[in-house]
């Protein structure tokens, strides 16, 4: 009993959170997944059932009675109970195993350019990365995916075994240096889903967040375009924005790019910011505000422990930091 509390504990604790839920499926590969659990889970409930009447039913048929002596009569060995035992959890496994190895089969398939919109995901410590080959863009922290259509996904890492886990969506699946797994999903409806790294990574693991972000097709195409257009922003209006983009260009930029058309298929040093000015968490994790970004350029590793961003704290001044920040409030793309 205190076992199944815990667990109702977890599991409500999970549900808490419907966009980072595995049990509150947003498209048919999480659904898919979720009727396997429940698969399971209902045969667990009846075995443990069964098992249990079963156990009380002995316990009290065969309790030591009023006058009893002696030791009860022995027994040893019994084939007919012992092919029973053996041939339910056969039948159990059964039906478990083909539900679970044609999914499997089916999650497994690789979709080309013509079933689904590619996007290839490039894990880092601690920040996701995610590339789209036919669309010529590539994006940091945050992947935007159409609604109503599959997305095949082709993951690897820059440098250690990360895990891309959209809990709503469906996964996970490991990304792993010098390899590249295949997954597939599929939103149904337009939202934000939210994402983690699902395997212990280094210091900065929980933090390694990132946001799904489904678009209706058109609103997609309309990203899409926004995003090619970084290519070509103007300089910013502003005198201490402009201040702020010479800085960049001198201090950040040979670390990130601010062209979404820029570092296709090599992965990136740092995440891409075209489109940071829109982002409304920073680093994936942290609130974003002007406040967190100057803390976040002075000193990164107060915010995110161990991540690969050195900190400004002594080599720019405080006005410095301001300008900066002003430019990077210009790195829209809406
Ligand atoms: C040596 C490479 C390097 C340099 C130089 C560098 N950064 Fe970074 N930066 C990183 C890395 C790596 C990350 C990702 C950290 C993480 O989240 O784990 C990052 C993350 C960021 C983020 C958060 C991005 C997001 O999507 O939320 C901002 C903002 C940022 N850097 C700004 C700057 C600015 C401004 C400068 C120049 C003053 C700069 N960086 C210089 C490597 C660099
Ligand atoms: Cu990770």
């Amino acid at each position: 009993m205190p076992l199944l509390a815990v667990i109702m504990l977890v599991l409500t604790g999970c549900a808490q959170d419907p966009y980072l839920s595995a049990l509150d499926p947003k498209g048919p590969v999480a659904a898919a997944q979720l009727s396997l659990i429940m698969l399971s889970l209902y045969i667990m409930i009846g075995v443990f059932a069964v098992v249990m009447i079963i156990y009380v039913y002995v316990l009290v048929k065969f309790r030591k009675r009023k006058g009893q002596t002696g030791i009860p009569e022995q027994v040893e060995g019994n084939h007919k109970l012992e092919i029973i035992w053996t041939v339910i959890p056969l039948i159990l496994l059964a039906v478990l195993a083909v539900p679970t190895v044609s999914l499997t089969f089916d999650l497994a398939e690789k979709h080309n350019s013509e079933e689904a919109l590619q996007v290839k995901v490039v894990a880092h410590q601690f920040w996701w990365e995610f590339e789209y080959p036919d669309l010529e863009i590539s994006a940091g922290q945050d992947l935007y995916i159409p609604t109503g259509q599959k997305v095949q996904f082709q993951v690897t890492s820059k440098d250690v075994m990360h895990a891309f886990w959209v809990p709503a969506l469906g996964g996970k699946i490991d990304t792993n240096p010098g390899m590249i797994n295949n997954m597939w999903l599929h939103a149904d409806k337009p939202g934000t889903y939210k994402g983690k790294c699902a395997e212990l990574c280094g210091p900065s693991h929980a933090l390694m967040d990132f946001k799904v972000v489904a678009l209706e097709p058109a609103e997609f195409d309309k990203w899409v375009g926004n995003m090619k257009a970084s290519a070509t922003k103007p300089a910013p209006a502003t005198a201490s924005a402009q201040a702020g983009q010479d800085i960049f260009n001198q201090s950040c930029i040979g670390c990130h790019a601010v062209d979404a058309t820029k570092g296709l298929m090599v992965p990136d040093i740092a995440p891409n910011l075209a489109g940071f000015a829109d982002r409304t968490v920073l680093a994936g994790f942290v609130e974003h505000n002007d406040e967190n970004l100057a803390q976040w350029i002075k000193n990164p590793q107060s915010l995110k422990p161990g991540n690969l961003m050195p900190g400004f704290e002594g080599k720019l001044n405080d006005q410095q930091i301001s300008d900066l920040v002003e430019y990077m409030n210009t790195l829209t793309i809406e």
